[in-house]
């Protein structure tokens, strides 16, 4: 009685299997998908496939540069970048630094590549209508003003989660929440509040700040990364969230070697540093470092042929210890291989500053590039100090559409840095910036459905043009 029983619930397993594979074989659904339930990959040839952010919409609220630099990104990766600007003013930027009269300057068109702009006076209610119906049109609000500007605009997070749950509000500040968090911030702030002034120059000199935007740009970039992930993460939550960089996180992210110098210090000197070699003590905060190399591989910048008339012809040259006996042998010191004073890396650190020279001596008979090439064929790793002149001229970067030229209906041909994250199925074009309001009438009808009429009344409105008398642009 028992095995039949067995026996049946056997067989009916079987057939309820059975059924379950006819059932799956029937889906549609599963004809068009792999596996694992993700879009067969597309045929196409790669770079035809569209752009990896098509059909991302940004609402851009961003001027100057942090916020522009991280939305210029997200426009090249293929996101519909729509920027509002102040009627009759616009982006700070558009006038400043100008080197053609009556265009818009570099500052401006090399931030904003491939946007559209749309003038609305964000305090105007009816502005105020038109905004409301941007934020549910989009996915992603992006700005930079000064701490609480949103909110002075009626746009607060809980506003806008509650028009658009599925908005991502991403926002540069200067600092995070604390102290300073009223603050408004530059650059050079952030550099000089994260850590990365007070680690860059001369031991014997002032803190210096560095050419490279790391606080801006920096700060845009990793901004760009935060709304990516929260667009993934949306995709599984269906909701947005707020995403917030502040400028000096963002620098001390960038410096974050110098806070691993600064914990080391209490276990010793740092042998690494120049100022080990010459004897000097250390304080109590990572010093600066000169040219050291910042990392375990000793290195300095050194003089090459033209030095005298040249400010760039220097190198940095990386005492890299697998290539050392490459390095003697190359400066015309081939007894340094053997020589215990120089043969291993802790003898040479107290004699890094002699052995610099002595490289010197060799550099400087050479011009950069041939010091460069020289070197790399022994695979020893050096940097020629390359001026933006002979950047702006190089054929490979020009190829590579990292420098790319771009002509504008204003000012004409001019270069830019094109986008340095190059994806083999998302190829970047870059397009010349939008003229102030270019867009207004496109994106009020064509993407947000007003009617001629309605047109018409907005722009009798006061909200998408200049006020009479326009507001002052003051220089940031
Ligand atoms: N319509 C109406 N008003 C508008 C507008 C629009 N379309 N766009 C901006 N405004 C208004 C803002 O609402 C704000 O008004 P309130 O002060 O009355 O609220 C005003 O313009 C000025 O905005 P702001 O304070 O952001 O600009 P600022 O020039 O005074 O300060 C900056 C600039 C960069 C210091 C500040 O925005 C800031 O600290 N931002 C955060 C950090 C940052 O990104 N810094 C890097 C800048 S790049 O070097």
């Amino acid at each position: 009685m028992a095995k039949k029983k067995v026996k049946k619930a056997k067989a009916k397993t079987k057939a309820a299997a059975k059924k379950v594979v006819k059932l799956k074989a029937k889906k549609p659904a599963a004809k068009k998908a792999v596996a694992n339930g993700l879009p067969r990959p597309s045929g196409k040839p790669f770079g035809q496939a569209g752009k990896a952010l098509d059909g991302v919409k940004i609402l851009d609220f961003t001027h100057v540069q942090s916020g522009p630099t991280c939305t210029q990104l997200l426009a090249w990766l293929g996101a519909d970048c729509i920027k509002v600007e102040r009627p009759g003013v616009g982006d700070i930027t558009r006038t400043q630094l100008r080197d053609v009269k009556g265009a818009d300057s570099l500052y401006f068109t090399m931030l904003n590549h491939n946007k559209r702009s749309i003038t609305i006076d964000s305090k105007h209610a009816t502005g105020k209508q038109i905004l409301d119906r941007l934020i549910k049109h989009c996915d992603v609000l992006v700005e930079n003003f000064a701490p609480g500007a949103l909110d002075r605009m009626g746009l607060t997070w809980e506003y806008i989660h509650k028009l658009n749950p599925r908005m991502i509000v991403a926002s540069v500040k200067g600092f995070g929440p604390g102290p300073y968090e009223e603050c408004k911030v530059y650059e050079n702030v952030a550099q000089c509040t994260g850590g990365s002034a007070s680690t860059t120059g001369f031991r014997d000199g002032p803190p210096l700040v560095t050419g490279a935007q790391i606080g801006d740009s920096g700060t845009g970039l990793h901004l760009a990364l935060g709304i990516v992930s929260a667009l993934y993460q949306r995709n599984r939550t269906g909701r947005g969230q707020r995403v917030l960089c502040a400028m000096q996180d963002g620098v001390l992210n960038l410096a974050r070697v110098k806070l691993r110098d600064q914990q080391r210090l209490k276990h010793g000197p740092l042998t690494e540093f120049s100022q080990y070699g010459e004897g000097i003590p250390f304080g109590e905060a990572t010093p600066r470092a000169g040219n050291d190399s910042g990392g375990g591989q000793p290195g300095w910048i050194l003089k090459c042929k033209g030095w005298e008339t040249d400010p760039n012809a220097y190198i940095y040259f990386i005492t890299q210890a697998p290539v050392w006996e490459a390095i003697c042998d190359l400066i015309g010191k081939p007894e340094w291989k053997t020589d215990p004073d120089y043969a291993k890396p802790p003898a040479r650190l107290p004699r890094l500053k002699a052995i610099f020279a002595t490289i010197e001596e060799w550099t400087m008979t050479k011009t950069k590039f041939e010091v460069m090439d020289l070197c790399n064929a022994k695979d020893i790793p050096v940097g020629p100090i390359l001026s933006m002149k002979e950047i702006a001229e190089e054929p490979s970067l020009r190829k590579t559409g990292t420098v790319v030229e771009v002509d504008h209906p204003t000012r004409g041909a001019y270069l830019t840095v094109g986008n340095p994250i190059k994806l083999s199925d998302s190829i970047t074009e870059v397009k010349r910036s939008p003229l102030l309001g270019e867009h207004t009438e496109e994106i009020l009808t064509k993407v947000l459905g007003y009617s001629a009429k309605e047109l018409a009344e907005i722009k009798t409105s006061g909200a998408i043009t200049p006020p009479e008398k326009p507001a002052k642009a003051e220089a940031a």
